[in-house]
């Protein structure tokens, strides 16, 4: 049984029940569109276990950790990414403005980023 969490945004998106622009797809990782993109390419990884962040997901399930990376690279290679380079972000808490507790990594790329990130 896939753990899931009757009350997270990802936990629908990945049960079909809440729409999702859906761009990759593997037995244990969904990637789709961000709704509030911060860059020409932006792109969420999750996986379709709930585990709210990326050190929970390593602690519980290290193979599904590397499986999200793993997701992540093969996105960043389908949206043209890799020539140019991409971020790999995962927020984790408040201070880091976490809203979505439901591991996610969000592929950002297609134009050149600042840093620091703010
Ligand atoms: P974070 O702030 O790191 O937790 O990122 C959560 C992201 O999720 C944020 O960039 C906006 C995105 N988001 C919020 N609601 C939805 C939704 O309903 N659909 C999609 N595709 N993305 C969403």
């Amino acid at each position: 049984m896939t753990p899931r969490d009757p009350d997270c945004l990802f936990c629908k998106i990945v049960a079909g029940e809440i729409p999702g622009d859906v761009v990759h797809e593997t037995e244990t990782t969904l990637a789709f569109r961000d709704i509030q993109p911060q860059a020409p390419t932006h792109v969420l990884v999750v996986p379709k276990a709930h585990h709210p962040n990326a050190v929970a997901t390593a602690q519980a399930d290290p193979q599904l950790m590397v499986d999200v990376v793993l997701a992540a690279g093969q996105v960043a290679e389908q949206q043209g990414l890799v020539e140019r380079g991409y971020r790999l972000v995962s927020n984790t808490g408040q201070d880091a403005q976490q809203s979505v507790d439901h591991l996610h990594l969000h592929v950002v790329g297609g134009r050149a980023l600042q840093w620091p990130p703010g």
